[in-house]
């Protein structure tokens, strides 16, 4: 019997073919939004259903739920898979990198970060490629255009001298004590923000440094989803060595009460992370 975390990311794997073959004729925008009041574009629709079928296929899944749903789908299995279908959609008019992340928990959703068994994204950019946390160890593979995926590193870890940075949020919305760490950081390291977060956190899983979007003086939960963005991304960047935080602890020790409950994220090397939290505490 095959492994069931496998038959999961084999089933996320087998949409890569379809979501990047299908982006080019879904750039326009549906009536809805998603339960965030995001707008929907029709690649995070096309994409969603994607995943959902593939998922359920798969008898371990007991639970699909997306940023793009207001509820869980449930069937009989006994994994639940979150997933952000195309994080980052609206760099799609400017052709930019966006892609899917996904969390697989051991127990219903909302839950700990915790309980997560395996996390990953597939990051569309100049090439495909997949990034994928389990067992302690990250790996990254790149999915050919026929889903052939090909593992071309094993155990990446953070660099240890970092490099890069990037925030969102506009700049005045941003409290005074994380501006003036960001001026420290800004003097340190290299600004690179592309409105995708996968793309920033692969950027900072390939050169070091952190990523986050913060709390703001009129959205102080931030903008980023705990469930969907935050947990799966803190297991990868934790695994890869790194550390996450709220801006107070590590978001993997995080419980949502709501399935789209928001976070403020930051992902990066420890020695950022820890100045942060010193700087918020
Ligand atoms: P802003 C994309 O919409 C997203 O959810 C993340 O992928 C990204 O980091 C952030 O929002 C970008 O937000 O406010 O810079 O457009």
């Amino acid at each position: 019997m095959s492994d069931p975390i496998d038959a999961v990311v084999d089933a996320v794997v087998s949409t890569v073919p379809d979501v990047r073959g299908g982006l080019a004729n879904r750039r326009s925008y549906e009536s809805g939004a998603n339960p965030s009041g995001d707008r929907q574009l029709a690649a995070d629709v096309y994409a969603d259903e994607l995943l959902e079928d593939r998922l359920l296929g798969v008898d371990a899944v007991a639970g699909y739920a997306s940023e793009e749903r207001e509820s869980i789908v449930r069937t009989e299995g006994r994994y639940y898979v979150a997933a952000d279908p195309l994080d980052g959609s609206s760099n799609l008019k400017s052709n930019n990198a966006m892609g899917t992340v996904f969390g697989v928990y051991d127990e219903p959703l909302p839950t700990s970060g915790r309980d997560l068994l395996a996390s990953g994204f597939v990051l569309y950019g100049p090439i495909t490629t997949m990034v994928l946390a389990r067992g302690g160890t990250v790996t990254e593979s790149v999915i050919d255009a026929d889903g052939t995926r090909r593992t071309v590193t094993e155990d990446l870890t953070l660099p240890e001298d970092p490099t890069v940075y990037g925030f969102g949020g506009r700049v005045p919305q941003w409290r005074d004590a994380f501006a003036g760490y960001v001026s420290a950081v800004e003097a340190e390291l290299k600004l690179r923000y592309s409105g995708a977060m996968i793309g920033d956190v692969n950027q900072v899983l390939t050169y070091g440094g952190i990523f986050g979007y913060p709390g703001l003086r009129d959205r102080p939960e931030g903008k980023l989803r705990l469930c969907f963005e935050g947990h799966p991304i803190a297991h990868v960047v934790e695994t890869a060595g790194g550390a996450s935080s709220n801006g107070e602890r590590s978001l993997l020790d995080l419980t949502p009460e709501r399935l789209h409950e928001r976070t403020p994220l930051f992902v990066g090397n420890d020695e950022y992370i820890d100045r942060l939290e010193a700087a918020l505490g």
